[in-house]
C-alpha cells in the first residue's frame, strides 16, 4: 500500500510516509515520535487501529481495510495561541481534498466532524505539545475518513456513513490519502498567513451555522442557535434567553436540537 501512496505523490514529495497494517493510534504514534525528535512532516497511515481515538477520550472505529487512519506531525515555529484555528483549517483542508478525488464535498460538523447527509463520515483530531513558554513544540493532526460501506458496530448505525455510499463512487483509498498529504503539506506551509482563507472556507463548509443546537457543557444539555464563528474557530451561540457566548471546542460538544447534527 504504501508504494501505492507513493505512486500518486509527485516525485520530490518532501514528507516522511510510514505505513502500518495496524496501529494502536496514529495519533498516539506520532505524539510518541514528536517527544523523540521526529521531523516536521511526517505522516504514519494505518490500515487499522485498534485504539483510534476522538475528543475527550471517546474512541474511532477504525476497521481493516475500510477507512483512512492518517496523522501528520508538524513543527511550526509560533506560540499555540496562533494556532487555535489549527482545527478548522485541518477540516477545510480535507474536505478539500476528499472533494478533489470522489467530486463530492463533504459538510462540517463543528466543530471536528465530517458530514455527509446528515450522517459522520469522519473526523479531525489535533493535539499540541507546548514548550515552558507556550511555543508549540510540535502538533498532531489526525484525520479519521471511512470509505468503504462497512458493518458500523450498533451504535454507529444511525449516525455513520462512507464516502463510498456517500458519493456512489469506488474510493481508491491511495489516491485519496495521497490527496490529502499534498493538501495537508501545502496547507502547513502557509499555515499562519493563510489563516483567513482557510476560516472563510471553513464558514462555508460549516453546517452547524443558523442551527438550532444543543451546547453540552459537562453533561448538562442547553437549547441555543449557532450564530457566528470568531477567527479562531469559536462558536458564538445564543441562547434561549437571550444571552450569547463564544463556546470553545476544548469545553463543549454541540448536537442537532433534534438529533446528531
Ligand atoms: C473525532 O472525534 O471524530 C476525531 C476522530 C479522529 C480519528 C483519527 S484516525 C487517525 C488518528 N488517530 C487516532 O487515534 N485518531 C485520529 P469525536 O468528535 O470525539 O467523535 C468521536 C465519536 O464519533 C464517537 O464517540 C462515536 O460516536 C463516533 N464515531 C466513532 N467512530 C466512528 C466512525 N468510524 N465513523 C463515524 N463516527 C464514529
Amino acid at each position: 500500500m504504501k508504494n501505492e501512496i507513493l505512486s500518486h505523490l509527485p516525485g520530490d514529495f518532501p514528507w516522511q510516509v510510514h505505513w502500518y497494517d495496524t496501529a494502536p493510534s496514529t495519533n498516539d504514534l506520532l505524539k510518541k515520535w514528536g517527544k523523540e525528535g521526529a521531523v516536521h512532516g511526517t505522516a504514519v497511515i494505518a490500515d487499522r487501529q485498534t485504539g483510534g481515538r476522538g475528543r475527550l477520550g471517546r474512541s474511532f472505529h477504525s476497521p481493516a481495510g475500510c477507512g483512512i487512519y492518517l496523522s501528520v506531525l508538524l513543527r511550526p515555529n509560533c506560540k499555540a495561541t496562533e494556532l487555535m484555528h489549527l482545527t478548522c483549517a485541518a477540516a477545510a483542508t480535507v474536505c478539500d481534498a476528499v472533494e478533489a478525488v470522489s467530486g463530492f464535498r463533504p459538510g462540517i460538523k463543528w466543530i471536528n466532524d465530517l458530514i455527509a447527509g446528515g450522517k459522520k463520515l469522519g473526523g479531525i483530531l489535533t493535539e499540541l505539545s507546548l514548550g515552558v513558554d507556550g511555543s508549540v513544540e510540535y502538533c498532531v493532526i489526525g484525520i479519521g475518513i471511512n470509505c468503504v460501506k462497512n458493518p458500523f458496530p450498533e451504535e454507529l448505525k444511525d449516525i455513520a456513513v462512507s464516502l463510498e455510499e456517500a458519493s456512489g463512487l469506488q474510493v481508491d483509498r491511495s489516491r485519496l490519502i495521497a490527496m490529502l498529504l499534498q493538501e495537508l503539506h501545502t496547507m502547513s506551509q502557509a499555515l499562519l498567513t493563510d489563516k483567513a482563507a482557510r476560516m472563510a472556507q471553513y464558514r462555508r463548509d460549516c453546517i452547524t451555522l443558523g442551527k438550532e443546537i444543543q451546547v453540552i457543557r459537562n453533561g448538562v444539555h442547553l437549547p441555543a442557535v449557532a450564530e457566528d464563528l470568531d477567527d479562531d474557530g469559536g462558536l458564538l451561540v445564543r441562547y434561549s434567553d437571550g444571552h450569547r457566548e463564544t463556546v470553545s471546542s476544548g469545553e463543549v460538544s454541540v448536537r442537532g436540537m433534534y438529533g446528531y447534527i
